[in-house]
């Protein structure tokens, strides 16, 4: 057993230098926070089985190239890869069968246009089987059940923390603070807590800090889990806690990151998605995989005004069956955010029109 202790300003960091050293199966022992000259941080002591991994014993030998190849060929085809193989088999044997002039010549045109608005082909087949059913059966109708919306209102919902998680860049700290701002503007009595988790990231903390002392919001700070703790004895303070998670580092993932900051056990917590709608398909192949969490409450789309096409929202709406919660679609904090509707996903998708009216190129 090989344990080392690992120091950083936040226990993602500290988390990220755990992994790098010890690897993927490295168990944490402890985590807490430490004040040292008065600043606190997050010390993590974390251990690994140190049994040798070469089955032969003896001196490791140097990988070559092939090694390389071979060991990717042979390991790197996660149960996702496999997954996605079996999937894109059986879509190609559906192929001939999704013959689209079994549907009315208007149905087919459809089809035909959501595959050209990047519509992928699980979707695709779903909408073929339930047009198939009914030659009157309009497009609309077809898509009715495969989408869902909810509106985001943090301060009348039964749960407490609201967080916000996504990729890098995604819009997640811009979505807090615009939802955040329409609360108190709707309800200026509103006890609204804006927390950061972001710590060892500047911007995004100074941003939510500068919009709570602004607004006269309450403003707490996510360090370790004994904050998160103590956030949780307060809440009774609040009538909505917002947090502003971290775009996380590569190899972690959000259940790994709501274990280690103690949120994974609340159930007072809806965590909400945000996503643009211009990744590639393999990126939301991964970011599934990455977010996957029974706390998902809803996706948030933003950088509408951003995106060629809009079939991400129904993908990803199929794929993980999270209803839609909110739009966004300029980068500005005023003017450029609005609840889901599925009128306006309507009009996203069969006329490229974003919800302040304005026509996508
Ligand atoms: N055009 C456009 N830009 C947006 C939208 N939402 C956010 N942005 C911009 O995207 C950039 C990143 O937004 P942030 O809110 O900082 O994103 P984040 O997910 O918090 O980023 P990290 O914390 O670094 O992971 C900023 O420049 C925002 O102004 C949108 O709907 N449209
Ligand atoms: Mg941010």
């Amino acid at each position: 057993m090989r344990m080392m202790t690992f120091k950083a300003a936040t226990s993602t960091a500290a988390f990220a230098k755990v992994k790098a050293e010890l690897g993927e199966d490295a168990v944490i022992l402890s985590n807490k926070t430490i004040t040292e000259k008065g600043v606190k941080s997050c010390e993590i002591v974390a251990a690994v089985d140190s049994s040798p991994v070469s089955l032969g014993g003896g001196k490791p030998q140097r990988q070559t190239k092939e090694d390389y190849v071979e060991s990717a060929l042979q390991h790197g085809t996660s149960w996702q890869r496999e997954w996605s193989q079996i999937k894109g088999q059986i879509m190609q044997l559906m192929k001939p069968q999704m013959d689209l002039d079994l549907l009315s010549p208007k149905q087919k045109l459809a089809v035909e246009y959501l595959e050209r608005e990047e519509v992928n082909e699980t979707v695709l087949t779903h909408i073929f089987c339930s047009l198939r059913e009914d030659k009157t059966r309009s497009i609309v109708h077809a898509l009715e059940t495969m989408i869902t919306t909810q509106k985001f209102d943090a301060v009348q919902s039964p749960t407490k923390f609201q967080a916000f998680a996504g990729p890098g860049g995604s819009g997640k700290t811009s979505t807090l603070v615009r939802l955040a701002l329409k609360e108190k503007k709707q309800n200026p009595r509103a006890r609204i807590c804006l927390v950061t988790a972001d710590g060892g990231r500047g911007k995004g903390r100074l941003v939510l800090k500068h919009y709570a002392e602004l607004s006269g919001l309450a403003f707490r700070e996510i360090i370790t889990r004994d904050d998160f703790h103590l956030l949780q004895k307060e809440a009774h303070q609040f009538d909505t806690i917002l947090i502003d998670l971290p775009g996380l580092p590569n190899r972690t993932n959000l259940a790994e990151w709501t274990a280690l900051y103690g949120l994974a056990g609340c159930d007072d917590l809806a965590i909400h998605l945000v996503l643009n709608p211009f990744y590639s398909p393999r990126q939301f192949e991964r970011f599934m995989e990455k977010y996957k969490s029974e706390q998902l409450a809803s996706v948030i789309w933003t950088k509408l005004d951003e995106a060629c096409t809009f079939g991400a929202l129904l993908n990803m709406a199929f794929a993980s069956g999270l209803p839609v919660s909110t739009l966004s679609y300029g980068s500005g904090l005023k003017n450029s955010i609005a609840p889901a509707t599925k009128e306006m996903i309507w009009r996203l998708l069969f006329m490229r029109k974003l919800p302040n009216g304005d026509i996508q190129p």
